[in-house]
């Protein structure tokens, strides 16, 4: 198993690589070029430059003594093109040259070393909550998904309100570009159930699988977060039957999974501890963190410790453990601690302080378990 841990660029995160490099454990930072927009082709250039950033020791830290570098293996994500899951020409570009272009960009992404490429295929919105900040008792803050506020929801009205300028409205995968877009994108979805969501996605594997193969590069879809149809718009990796259906669609050990225990246990009927057991050889990579949840369809992101959350996360490190998995692992969102939300305001998931100390929760179990104790 591989340590990693989510950073968003120079200049673009708060947390920088030497603050990480302090964090027992880390190996692999997990990163992606976020200036690029879905269809887009990656450049070698601007790839290569990331890479080397993130894989070289600065010099003052070498004269500290410190010989270990970082790997640069693991992107998050390479974001797949609207058309790709519509199976249509949408906002300008055709699925085949969007396929086209995530073709070259593994291509590029496998020169410079990558393993693993993990991406999505919600409809619309990536990951949805509805406060980026609720207190928690403790003082803390964390990230929180109110189903009652989701029901009343309505995005064509949110697009019209962030338009006209309503930033408070703005959620993640809710900027203001993207929902410039939503009238053509909800028209475009009311016509595909989830059955056609499949068929396009078993198209983009087939086209992409194999370059992923000839290049050895590993693919790993994130489940949908939360895992359940939102808005009318069809998800299709919810559930444990999903995942199963997902994989069957391409059988190559290089289409696997990037199974997020904390996204895929927002739905109460999923056991992730047994997902991980059944798909364990398809998994390249996890997010381990916990949530809890407060009835409804409600659910707070909590703390990584087993007991603070509903998710078994003892259980579930213990399983990789056992397992002698070799894929690579992150801790994936925190609460915001010491005042971090309102001091240095990390990005809403992505502060220092919780992701590192999650890390050596979970680096404790599996350090246990390898012990043998
Ligand atoms: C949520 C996060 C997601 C994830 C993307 C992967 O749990 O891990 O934002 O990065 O959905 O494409
Ligand atoms: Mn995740």
């Amino acid at each position: 198993m591989k340590m990693g841990f989510r950073w968003y660029g120079e200049g673009n995160d708060t947390v920088s690589l030497d603050q990480i490099r302090q964090v027992p454990g880390v190996e692999t930072i997990v990163w992606s070029l976020h200036h690029k927009q879905a269809g887009e082709a990656w450049s070698q250039e601007e790839i290569d430059a990331e890479v080397s950033r993130i894989t070289t020791v600065p010099a003052e830290a070498r004269e500290r003594g410190v010989t270990k570098a970082f790997d640069a293996e693991v992107v998050e994500s390479v974001n797949v093109h609207e058309s790709i899951k519509l199976g249509r020409t949408v906002l300008g570009t055709s699925r085949d040259e969007a396929i086209e272009n995530y073709v070259v960009t593994l291509e590029r992404l496998a020169r410079a070393g990558v393993k693993v490429v993990t991406y999505n295929v919600m409809p619309v919105f990536d990951w949805l909550r509805t406060d980026l900040w609720h207190p928690l008792p403790d003082g803390s803050t964390a990230l929180f998904y109110d189903q009652g506020v989701v029901d009343g929801m309505d995005p064509a009205r949110i697009a019209e309100a962030v338009l006209a300028g309503a930033p408070d409205l703005t959620l993640p995968g809710w900027e203001p570009e993207r929902l410039a877009h939503l009238p053509e994108l909800a028209a475009a979805y009311a016509d595909v159930d989830h059955e056609a969501m499949y068929a396009n996605y078993a198209y983009f594997l087939d086209a992409v699988v194999p370059t992923c193969e000839e290049h050895d590069i590993r693919l790993a879809v994130h489940p949908d977060d939360p895992p359940f149809d939102l808005f009318g718009w069809p998800r299709i990796v919810s559930t444990k039957d999903d995942l199963a259906r997902v994989l069957s669609l391409n059988d190559s050990p290089h289409h696997g999974l990037a199974l997020c225990v904390g996204s895929f246990s927002a739905n109460p009927a999923n056991d992730a501890l047994d997902a991980v057991r059944t798909f364990m050889d398809r998994i390249h990579f996890t997010h381990v963190r916990n949530i809890k949840h407060l009835g409804g369809g409600t659910f707070t992101e909590v703390a990584h410790r087993a007991c603070e959350g509903d998710v078994d996360t003892v259980g579930i490190m213990r399983a990789y453990a056992e397992a002698g998995y070799t894929g690579y692992v992150r801790p994936d969102h925190g609460r915001h601690l010491w005042d971090e939300n309102t001091t240095n305001r990390p990005r809403p998931g992505y502060g220092l302080y919780d992701r590192a100390l999650g890390i050596q929760y979970l680096l404790g179990v599996w350090d246990a378990v390898r012990a043998g104790a």
